[in-house]
């Protein structure tokens, strides 16, 4: 299988900590892991979009010759490619947990943190726009005080004690934080201790470049 993607854009390392958190664990995927370079605008060019007709990044390509497109539904197919040392375990509730958490950190916080990161300090040059950033840090809030929340009851990862695709999420997006040189937690020190506890693992350490 072949990864095509690029450090930095969080749906790509999402999967990208998928695979290393997979591979420290003990799970042998073997997937070749190939940059398009996006600022060169090489995921717009036919070579990639003959992949992946979107021309958005990541995307997997199976060893039948087929292409998954979305990264969710990527990381999906790992799990069930490989579902030996899967990360969604445990009861139904748990998974539906753990499924939730993951919605919730992609669907309300990942887009407001990639408009944020764009408005204040964008690496592709966007010029910046001070009403939006205040309207994307706003949108940010109640997701935030979900999760900070969520640790109070002393969890050292987002679901518990083993990792999540939801921590995994979360921490794309702040990666692409942390490189526009912006803050987001505010006065969140349960967030903050997570995040820094997450960054020392293996697999962060090894995907993470911000
Ligand atoms: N829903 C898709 C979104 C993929 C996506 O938008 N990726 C970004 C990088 S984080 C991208 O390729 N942007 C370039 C573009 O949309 O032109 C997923 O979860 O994989």
């Amino acid at each position: 299988m072949k990864l095509y993607g690029v450090p930095l854009a969080p749906n790509p390392t999402k999967v990208m900590l998928y695979i290393a958190e997979r591979e420290e664990m003990g799970t042998k995927m073997g997937i070749e892991q190939i940059v398009v370079n996006t600022v060169k605008g090489r995921h717009k060019e036919p070579e990639h979009l003959a992949r992946n007709p979107f021309g958005t990044v990541p995307t997997l390509e199976l060893d039948d010759g087929s292409f998954i497109v979305e990264s969710l539904a990527i990381m999906e197919y790992l799990e069930d490619k490989f579902p030996d040392g899967a990360l969604l375990q445990g009861s139904p509730e748990e998974r539906g947990h753990a499924r939730d958490v993951e919605r919730i950190v992609d669907l309300r916080l990942a887009g407001p943190i990639g408009a944020y990161g764009h408005a204040v300090n964008s690496p592709l040059g966007y010029p910046k726009d001070d009403q939006k950033a205040a309207q994307m840090e706003a949108a940010m809030q109640v997701p935030l005080d979900y999760l900070e929340n969520l640790l109070s009851d002393e969890r050292p990862l987002l679901l518990g004690d083993r990792v999540s695709i939801a921590d995994l999420t979360l921490q794309a997006s702040l990666q692409f934080v942390r490189y526009v040189e912006a803050d987001v937690f505010g006065d969140r020190p349960l967030l903050r201790a997570w995040d820094e506890r997450y960054r020392q693992r293996p697999a962060a350490q090894s995907v993470l470049r911000w």
